[in-house]
């Protein structure tokens, strides 16, 4: 065996969380490193269940090609499962993704409310049993978010499942709730990713926004559970993981019908959760070293929509458009955005 010298010991003592968009062959040419991946694509995918989870999303700036948002360490990785998730574990660090058709619910009650609160259930479970207490980030993907059923919108009755399951381990609804985002797509069974540790998160709020566990009841009978970042220390390296952020000041949707504004307003808002994280910690974050991903509701909204992120960003903006809809039928996008140290670029 090679001799390993103390830089090869720095990195095993040191591992660090990065993040990539990749297709899904690169990310499959390397599997031993991937943690965990979203891949977006509205065509079936061939690729190992375990490393992903599949979104079925139609990308706007290249529409027949899928992409993947690929997390990797540097350390070993095990995979696992437990209930309906598959996980991998790096060094303190657990990727997480899990699939549930609704259908696997009794028809009495609201479906999604059930099967939001059995993943979140099984999730605060899996971290119980393994001892990774700390969630960093989730990702919801939500079929027909906007529809109606049991007089409430599908969003609303998610909301409903998903604090349940928060209240029922015992964990805080009113703060220190994960980053995460929730969007929707046509079909498919409930999508949800996580990142979660064992070490805690700095969470981040809005000071230009109402906590949205704090959201007026005219929202829904339950709070949203999330906070609008997450700032993660891994080993040596950072990174700043950016909650679906949509054109909302206070708790109200700002200009209706005008996608330019929209964007405009949302990325004021990811500024400002930005001038925040700078204000808490001694790093310091600027939009130009974001990696972005925009659902628009809209594919006609695209050309201007990307138009003005460029404007703001500047023309190196790194970014992943894909058509979604929104929790809120007046809100035309929703941005996402993550900083890690080592470079989320697009390759
Ligand atoms: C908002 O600010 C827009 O329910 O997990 C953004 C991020 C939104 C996360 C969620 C919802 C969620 O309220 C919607």
């Amino acid at each position: 065996m090679r001799a390993c010298g103390h830089r090869c010991g720095a990195l095993m003592r040191d591992p660090v969380l990065h993040g990539e968009y990749q297709s899904v062959a690169d990310m499959q040419e390397q599997p031993d490193s991937v943690l965990g991946a979203i891949c977006f694509s509205s065509t079936p995918l061939m690729v190992d269940q375990a490393l992903c989870l599949h979104v079925p999303m139609q990308r706007l700036d290249q529409p027949d090609e899928a992409v993947c948002e690929v997390w990797r360490c540097s350390g070993q990785v095990a995979a696992g499962q437990y209930g309906d998730i598959r996980y991998r574990q790096g060094d303190g660090v657990l990727f997480g993704v899990i699939a549930l058709p609704e259908h696997r619910f009794d028809a009495g009650r609201p479906l999604l409310q059930q099967a939001a609160e059995s993943a979140y259930r099984q999730v605060f479970e899996l971290l119980n049993r393994l001892e990774y207490h700390y969630l960093f980030r989730f990702w919801n993907y939500i079929a027909d978010i906007n529809a109606e059923s049991f007089g409430m919108e599908r969003y609303q009755q998610f909301n409903i499942g998903r604090q349940d399951a928060f209240l029922a381990h015992g964990r805080d609804v009113l703060g220190n709730a994960p980053a995460a985002c929730a969007l929707g797509m046509r079909e498919g069974p409930l999508a949800i990713a996580f990142i979660a540790g064992t070490a805690p998160p700095l969470n981040i709020e809005n000071p230009r926004q109402i906590s949205a566990c704090r959201y007026p009841q005219q929202y829904g009978p339950r709070s949203p559970t999330f906070s609008r970042a997450s700032l993660v220390r891994i080993g040596k390296g950072t990174v700043l993981f950016i909650s679906g952020t949509a054109s909302i000041v206070g708790h109200a949707t700002l200009h209706h019908d005008d996608a330019v504004m929209q964007t405009r307003e949302a990325m004021a808002n990811i500024k400002a959760v930005l001038d925040e994280a700078n204000r808490q910690s001694p790093d310091s974050f600027d939009l130009a070293g974001l990696a972005y991903r925009v659902y628009i509701r809209h594919p006609a909204d695209l050309a201007p929509v990307r138009a003005e992120l460029v404007r703001i960003v500047g023309e190196q903006c790194t970014a992943v458009y894909l058509q979604a809809d929104i929790c809120r039928t007046d809100l035309l996008l929703e941005i996402e955005a993550v900083h890690a140290t080592k470079s989320f670029g697009m390759e």
